[in-house]
């Protein structure tokens, strides 16, 4: 074994050992009965997948994060005997591909493919667990070509249905924008103005799936944050569409307004309605100051997420419609803060009541009426706003018969009314729309439909799929290239014969990634998947950022659920366990210039000067000039306080990377990366190294001894009692995937075995005890640190012991005997006051204690103060000598 830790050619020749022996091939096992045991689920397969990246060219921290939290678990369930897959794979299709060809005229095809290539190879020199039989790019014609079998046969079960929408449309650059192309309504590049445009397009029925989608939430065993925002996202509301009656042109109407507060019905004094609400197109007619308005708030648009804060506009239409119970006029008004698109696309404005209305109200000039109190308070708009959207302790009042009625009673009572007079009805809303996947761009899955003159939109035969996409475009940001592609349009009509067209949309890239996880189950299939994703699926867990908390989750939840109504696969929801890591952080160093423009500095290449504490006093650039802090943030090119993973692993290995971040923060919080941390996580494992070197040849030659376990000495006693109750620690913190209490666990462990070497004597039981603790922390630790747990398990032949290497090592087990002691620790106190400690046998006489306390060298030190008048024994616990 060599004298000095050397990381880069360890780690190296291990993955190429690991490579060439393809170790971490799955395959599909049946379970056997004698497997099935708990609680190490022996046998039974383990199915975790990292959200699979997008190849824009080199890891970064979030990255490195990511894979080895999935490498510790896919490593340490494998040493519970659990059969392990743990792939890779490429969401390769998007924008930043098209986005690098109008940059730097690299075609979108290349440019993915020589990313993945290079990210490849960064992944492997992380020494990850990973199947590569089993990758998948989503760009590749075998992956794509069943998203669009999947798209026929979603539009054959009237999932996907062809709907007139909405696209930014950038005159200029004629093309469609994508929402983050839009910057301040302007186009990214041209700088026009954007424009809303219809066209038709794609839709998956998502909202069919709401239900379901809400209630399996319960049962996942995902963080409650992700649940509650995928709930919100959804948001469903549970209400009342109220009518409100109108003459127009001689024809008895009504006004629909959606509310969740019909207790509130008497407290209306006007209705809003949408800029696009068909009533205030009519009303606008005869109206041109009206018309001018609708027309400026189309143009803004109302995003919903503004709607709480952007500033409040109206405008008077000077129509009225009659409230349903007073049957007195209710004036109408068109206001920005009404969508169109929710509920009915009207609101009954209760300004006393709603935050929304009440801005609108106060900037307007309209009546507040208060009709809900809340004891002890006198309305005033202070007090008044605590209670918005609040119906808790609130009663009626102002509301005729209803007054003194209970917030939720007036709603069922007024509900009830408002049915009977049939004005009115229940009425369950959501926030979630349908899913539209038509993309107006190149760098995606082609949209397997042809127009025909004659026979309209024909699906693409499922013996011609897949639709290939042309590899060799280059798109140049004036619009979808494909739709200049001759070869690629001028089709066929499967139906008539007829010269056709093919569609040149392409499907949003969501559409990849909310199944590639199944793919990798089989992804030499002919099918979309076959009998081994039953085997493989659902995934045992799942990890990512929380950035994908909603859309990505929704939609592969969604899309699993409709494989299974399909009939294609057995599970309902795709992963029964979520872990959503936590950011990279680091500090932020800038200057400012006369202007107020700030250039960022890579902390990397900054000087510190610090205190004695080890706080910063000062950051110098290059030049010699200080800069300033700008705070932590999350990593990024923006802020240039990125550390670039191949540059950690080249100085110190991969396992010095690996295990800093997992040391350093729990899993799902933020971590905050430090050089002095990384450094002090090379020293750990250089200890490690050292130990094994120094003592490795006693170590060996215990090998075989079984060590011996009853009537050892106290000091070997003591040693396994610390090892295995450290063991047991570890393996709460494995089950609870918090690694980074596992590493302060194993570096107890170090201590504690340097400190025995330092102090025992080299007795040959005592080295085959030593040889059992530190096999514990090799195997403790191999999850985290798998390179140098190898590469010492094999160089003390622990693996001729064990019969194996560590990838199959067995996970080390508590020996509970081991940890009940044939001592017990006594406080020695003197006239009440604590000195010390005594370390007596368990079963000790009385006078055996009083005995060893009258000796114990605390005491002694003061016994001179006076005659010993008694001895307190209070058994397992206290001995007080009394002077
Ligand atoms: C009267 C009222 C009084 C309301 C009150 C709230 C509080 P959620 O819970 O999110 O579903 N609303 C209805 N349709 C709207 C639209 N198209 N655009 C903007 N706002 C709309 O919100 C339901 C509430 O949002 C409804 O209840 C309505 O305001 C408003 F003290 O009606 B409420
Ligand atoms: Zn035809």
């Amino acid at each position: 074994m060599q004298e000095k830790y050397c990381p880069t050619e360890l780690e190296s020749a291990l993955q190429q050992y690991w490579d060439e022996h393809q170790v971490y091939l799955a395959s599909e096992k049946p379970i056997e009965a004698s497997d099935t045991a708990k609680p190490s689920q022996k046998g039974q397969k383990f199915y975790c997948v990292s959200m699979l990246p997008y190849p824009s060219g080199a890891l970064h921290m979030g990255h490195v994060r990511n894979y080895a939290l999935n490498d510790a678990m896919a490593r340490q369930a494998r040493m519970q005997g659990r059969n392990v897959l743990m792939p890779m794979g490429w969401d390769a299709f998007g924008m930043p591909a098209e986005n690098a060809a109008i940059a730097h005229g690299v075609s979108p095809a290349k440019w993915t493919y020589a990313n993945i290539a290079s990210m490849k190879k960064q992944m492997q020199s992380l020494g990850l667990a990973i199947d590569w039989s089993r990758e998948v790019a989503t760009c590749d014609p075998q992956y794509y070509k069943w998203n669009q079998w999947f798209f026929l046969k979603m539009l054959k079960a009237g999932i996907a249905y062809k709907k007139t929408g909405e696209v930014n449309w950038d005159p200029v650059d004629q093309t469609v924008l994508a929402n983050e192309q839009v910057i301040d309504g302007r186009g990214w590049r041209s700088g026009a103005l954007v424009e809303k445009r219809q066209i038709p397009m794609y839709y998956l029925r998502i909202t069919q799936y709401a239900d379901a989608l809400l209630e399996e939430l319960d049962g996942l065993g995902w963080p409650d944050r992700v649940k509650a925002m995928q709930r919100n996202w959804m948001g469903k509301s549970t209400g009342v569409n109220v009518c409100f009656p109108y003459e127009l042109e001689g024809e008895s109407k009504q006004l629909r307004v959606f509310t969740t507060r019909p207790d509130t019905l008497l407290g209306v004094t006007f209705c809003a309605i949408a800029a696009t609400h068909p009533l205030a197109t009519h009303l606008a007619k005869n109206n041109p100051p009206l018309q001018a308005f609708i027309e400026t708030c189309r143009q803004t648009g109302t995003a919903e997420a503004d709607i709480a804060t952007q500033d409040k506009k109206g405008m008077a239409t000077g129509f009225c419609v009659t409230h349903p119970l007073t049957g007195k006029p209710i004036e109408v008004w068109v206001g920005n803060y009404v969508l169109m698109h929710y509920g009915e696309g009207a609101v009954m404005g209760v300004p006393a009541h709603d935050e929304r209305d009440f801005a609108f109200a106060q900037k307007y000039s309209l009546e507040i009426k208060p009709v809900i109190a809340w004891p002890d308070s006198e309305y005033s708009t202070e007090v008044w706003s605590e209670h918005y959207g609040s119906q808790e302790g609130g009663s009626c009042i102002n509301s005729g018969s209803y007054d003194g009625l209970s917030c939720a009673k007036a709603c069922e009572a007024i509900t009830e009314d408002l049915v009977a007079r049939g004005l009115g009805e229940k009425k369950t809303t959501w926030r979630l729309r349908d899913w539209g996947i038509s993309r107006q761009r190149y760098w995606g899955t082609p949209i397997p439909i042809i127009h025909c003159a004659t026979c309209g939109d024909v699906p693409v035969p499922e013996e011609d799929l897949p639709v290939v996409l042309p590899d060799n475009l280059m798109p140049d940001g004036s619009g979808n290239p494909l739709a200049q592609c001759a070869d690629f349009i001028h089709c066929t009509c499967p139906q008539c014969g007829a010269p056709a067209r093919r569609e040149t949309d392409t499907m949003d890239t969501f559409v990849d990634s909310s199944w590639y996880f199944m793919r990798y189950t089989c992804p030499d299939a002919t099918q979309m998947v076959d009998e081994r994703a039953a085997y493989w699926l659902p995934m045992d867990n799942y990890i990512g950022g929380i950035e994908h908390a909603i859309l990505h989750l929704l939609y592969s939840r969604f899309w699993t659920k409709v494989m299974h109504d399909l009939q294609l696969i057995h599970i309902t929801e795709p992963a029964t366990h979520l872990l959503t890591q936590g950011m990279v952080l680091q500090d932020t160093f800038y200057r400012e210039n006369a202007q107020g423009k700030k250039t960022w500095f890579n902390p990397g290449a900054l000087t510190f000067t610090r205190d004695e504490q080890g706080r910063t006093i000062e950051a110098l650039a290059t030049d010699g000039e200080p800069v300033l802090r700008g705070g932590l943030e999350k990593m990024s090119k923006s802020k240039n306080n990125g550390v670039d993973p191949q540059s950690i692993i080249d100085q110190y290995g991969a396992d010095t990377a690996r295990l800093f971040i997992l040391f350093t923060a729990p899993p799902t919080q933020k971590l905050e990366w430090s050089s002095s941390g990384v450094e002090g996580s090379h020293r750990f494992l250089r200890r490690l190294w050292n130990f094994a070197y120094t003592h490795g040849v006693a170590l060996k030659a215990a090998a075989g001894n079984a060590a011996p376990v009853a009537g050892l000495p106290e000091d070997q006693q003591a040693l396994r009692r610390d090892i295995h109750s450290l063991l047991k620690q570890v393996e709460f913190d494995y089950q609870r995937v918090q690694y980074n209490t596992v590493v302060s666990a194993a570096m107890k462990m170090l201590n504690t075995l340097e400190a025995f070497q330092n102090q025992s004597s080299n007795a040959k039981s005592a080295q085959s005890v030593v040889r059992e603790a530190y096999s514990i922390l090799l195997r403790v630790l191999y999850p985290l640190v798998p390179h140098i747990t190898h590469t010492l398990w094999d160089a003390l032949n622990y693996h001729v012991e064990h019969a194996t290497s560590l990838l199959d090592a067995p996970w080390p087990q508590v020996d509970e005997t081991a940890l009940v002691s044939d001592y017990v620790e006594l406080v020695l106190q003197v006239n009440g006051k604590v000195r010390g400690q005594l370390r007596v046998e368990k079963d000790a006489t009385r006078e055996a204690i009083e005995k060893t306390a009258l000796e114990h060298e605390a005491f002694l030190r003061i016994a001179t103060e006076g005659p010993v008048k008694k001895v307190i024994v209070v058994p397992g616990r206290i001995v007080n000598i009394v002077l």
